[in-house]
């Protein structure tokens, strides 16, 4: 169980023992490391992302300043939920958070590309340009717990200003908006019908889509009372969804038998392809174009300039944002890796979505990430 590191009553060298998770309960992609790690049953404590943890513990190690961050005790600092979750299946003991057998990997891998590059539009729109002062304070809150409630507000203003300011980046804008809303509602419906049939994504326990979801809804829309209110009025089954992932500890429940690929999921992996498939190919042919000049080894900008796309069937502007390619190539590589049946019925699951397309060519340009950053490979 996390518990909270008391900050500022000790030298911080002294409470890092053991694992220590940085971020905070409202960050999308905490909460998708957070409750991984929990159900997994890793034990870590907590440390909450203060401004001065920034400074001193992230900054320093990262080189930028991001959250969640896992400290080990060996001193490595893991960022990325990815790589957190990756590295938690590979070096502590329990039920693996990947599902690892084909298809469920290939499902599991495409909702989390979803959830993070997808739904995170949704997150930013509905906490930004929705419902803005729960966050707001929030930020205050967490940056300073000390103060008043009226400072924290102040305080939560001034954090909130760049990170507000990001928000168009990704197409987040007046002529987007109630595509961005009819999107999310269209996903929410899709995921209420498969929650009808099962408790999970791919079953009777969560596994890494389960998290990826979670930490689209949880810190975004769970926590905001506003948006949690309006979640529970549209899509009730998906609230007690996220309460289940919260509280879930592994060793009750397993994953469908043989492999077993849910019906239920394709609408949600329909709708993503409709929509997120253009645009990673876009952001594809414009690395493409970027990496002609670049040795292996340059690092890749967070974003190649603006491109149009649509969303719920409205068309705005983007960053053409080059992370997504990084999930992308996850996606890839595990469907390269099938072989036989395997890859035939992997291809049948791409081919029912609308996926095969962005999912069976290599990527042009390989990418790795060095330093906490994407370089070319
Ligand atoms: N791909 C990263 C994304 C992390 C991320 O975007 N974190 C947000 C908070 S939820 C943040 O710290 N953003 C600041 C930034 O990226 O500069 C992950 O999965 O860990």
């Amino acid at each position: 169980m996390a518990a909270q590191v008391g900050l500022g009553r000790k030298p911080l060298s002294e409470t890092l023992m053991g694992y220590v998770l940085i971020g905070t309960e409202a960050s999308q992609f905490s909460g998708k490391a957070r409750a991984a790690l929990r159900w997994k049953g890793v034990s870590f404590d907590e440390i909450v992302a203060t401004p001065q943890v920034y400074r001193d513990l992230i900054e320093p190690r990262v080189g930028y300043g991001v959250i969640p961050v896992l400290l080990t005790e060996a001193g490595q600092a893991i960022q990325d939920s990815a790589d957190i979750i990756d590295f938690a299946d590979r070096d502590e003991a329990g039920p693996s958070i990947h599902p690892g057998t084909p298809l469920h990997e290939l499902l599991s891998l495409l909702l989390e590309l979803y959830a993070d590059e997808w739904l995170v539009i949704a997150a930013m729109h509905y906490r930004w340009s929705h419902d803005d002062a729960w966050i707001v304070e929030e930020f205050g809150r967490t940056a300073r717990p000390d103060v008043s409630r009226e400072e924290q507000i102040e305080v939560g203003q001034v954090i909130a200003k760049p990170i507000r300011d990001a928000v168009p980046r990704f197409g987040v804008s007046d002529d987007t908006v109630s595509g961005i809303e009819a999107h999310f509602e269209g996903f929410l419906a899709d995921f209420s019908a498969h929650l009808r049939k099962l408790p999970f994504v791919l079953g009777h326990r969560p596994s890494l889509g389960d998290f990826a979801l979670f930490g689209a809804l949880y810190g975004p829309f769970y926590l905001n009372p506003v948006l949690n209110e309006q979640m529970r009025r549209l899509a009730p089954l998906v609230v007690a969804w996220v309460e289940r992932v919260r509280d879930a500890r592994a060793g009750a429940g397993a994953l469908l038998p043989n492999d077993e690929a849910p019906a239920s999921l394709y609408p949600i992996l329909t709708r993503q392809m409709s929509e997120q498939a253009p645009v990673l190919a876009d952001a594809i042919r414009a690395m493409q174009e970027w990496a002609k000049a670049q040795p292996s080894g340059a690092r890749v900008k967070r974003s190649l300039g603006a491109h149009e796309f649509v969303i719920g069937g409205r068309r705005g502007e983007r960053s053409i944002l080059t992370f997504a390619l990084w999930r992308l190539q996850r996606v890839r590589d595990h469907y390269q890796s099938l072989t036989g049946g395997d890859r035939e019925r992997a291809a049948r699951l791409l081919d029912a979505v609308g996926g095969m397309a962005l999912v069976s060519a290599p990527l042009p340009v390989r990418l790795d990430r060095r330093d906490y950053r994407l370089v070319v490979a």
